[in-house]
């Protein structure tokens, strides 16, 4: 069983367990988003398609815009936040 993901004109298939992240900067700080225990694809960055493109961290630029593709085949809880040093000194 599959999915269908549309980016602009593309689209994929993906595993049922697929799930897709679209994450808008609302602040114009640069924000290292990070998924632990998973690799995800960058499907779009800024409103340009990508891919091919394996990560587990992207820069997410000021009122920038990002979608990531990632399977859920780690089984138990997963961290999704940002790297920015002042937010994890904060815990915000
Ligand atoms: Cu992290």
């Amino acid at each position: 069983m599959c999915r269908r993901l549309t980016t602009k004109n593309v689209t994929r298939f993906c595993p049922v367990n697929c799930y897709r992240l679209r994450m808008r900067n609302a602040s114009d700080d640069i924000h290292p988003i990070h998924l632990h225990r998973h690799s995800f694809e960058l499907t779009s960055l800024a409103g340009k398609p990508t891919s091919g493109v394996f990560k587990d961290v992207v820069m997410l630029g000021g009122y920038q815009e990002a979608e990531v593709d990632f399977i859920a085949d780690n089984p138990g809880l997963t961290l999704f936040h940002s790297h920015q040093q002042l937010h994890m000194d904060l815990a915000s």
